[in-house]
């Protein structure tokens, strides 16, 4: 089954985004530390040319840490680029990104002088929770669907940096049919564009070959079934997602299994890793940190 979305009037929202990176010295990309690729826009990366960029790999609580050190190394590869893993939610994560922020753009951030920042990112990687974190209160909307926040006034968060209250909303790429699945399976794709049965064999499939023990683990099996039809059936009798007669409903299992995977009952996973060797190779090394 094919995933698309779809955007309309690209070409405006493309000169908006131009406009937005402009007026700012610092693009703080929101990414899902699970899948930091696929949810990543390339447009972005075009349009910023040399303006500094922080990609933040945000849901860090959520994704496979060595697969994380992984992709930060990717990142860090490209010029202007720095990357952060975080969890939005945390203040002393918030703190990070703030110190990066100051470190990245040194020469702005005093009186009369703000270092501007704007975040950035596809629906539902956590843009409002780091807003709101960064902000100190709840301004942004907040919410496990797709949401679009307007307002359009800085914030003042009073330590040199002013932040665009509005985050600038990107389009997933969604050619890729794997980038679009895994983007169903992260939850980043609302529940209406997908069909929960393919979506959740397609993320048994993957975690059957990638996180077996965590599958066996969860559902209590010293074996894993041969296919993934044969897995979502036994998480279906797992979890009692049956029909009359006592035969397994295949979709009310595949949602469970999905919502379980999402909210990390399985354990921390990634659902993609940097394609270049040399990325993993190096994953065993220290990814530094910011300290105060
Ligand atoms: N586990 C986890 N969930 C997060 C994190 N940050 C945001 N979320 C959740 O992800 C969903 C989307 O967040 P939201 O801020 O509305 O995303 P936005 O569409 O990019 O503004 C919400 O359910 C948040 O609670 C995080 O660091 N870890
Ligand atoms: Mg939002």
């Amino acid at each position: 089954m094919a995933i698309r979305w779809y955007p309309g009037h690209m070409g405006k929202a493309q000169e908006k985004m131009a406009e937005a990176i402009r007026k700012i010295d610092v693009i703080i990309e929101v990414l899902d530390a699970r899948l930091p690729s696929s949810s990543s826009n390339h447009q972005l990366d075009e349009m910023r040319r040399n303006k500094p960029c922080i990609k933040v790999l945000n849901k860090n609580d959520l994704a496979d840490p060595a697969v994380t050190k992984a992709w930060i190394r990717h990142f860090e590869q490209e010029e202007g680029v720095s990357a952060l893993p975080l969890s939005a939610r945390l203040h002393a994560d918030a703190k990070q990104l703030i110190k990066l922020c100051q470190k990245t753009v040194p020469h702005r951030g005093r009186p009369g002088w703000p270092l501007r920042v704007m975040v950035f990112g596809i629906p539902n990687t956590g843009k409002s929770t780091l807003i709101n974190t960064l902000a100190g209160k709840c301004m942004a909307k907040v919410g496990d669907k797709p949401a679009v926040t307007t307002c359009g006034q800085q914030i003042d968060l009073r330590n040199g940096i002013v932040l665009s209250d509005t985050p600038g909303i990107l389009w997933p790429n969604m050619d890729d049919q794997d980038v679009a699945y895994r983007l169903a399976t992260s939850g980043a794709i609302g529940a209406s564009a997908l069909d929960y049965t393919c979506v959740g064999l397609f993320a048994a499939e993957y975690m059957m070959g990638r996180y077996p023990e965590l599958m066996k683990v969860r559902y209590k099996l010293s074996e894993l079934p041969e296919t993934p039809t044969d897995m979502i059936e036994v998480i279906g009798r797992r979890l009692g997602c049956l029909m009359a007669g006592g035969t397994i409903d295949v979709h009310r299992a595949a949602e469970a299994f999905l919502r379980e995977l999402r909210a990390g009952k399985l354990g921390r996973i990634s659902l993609e890793e940097p394609l270049h060797p040399a990325d993993s190779a190096a994953a065993d090394e220290e990814v530094p940190v910011l300290v105060d």
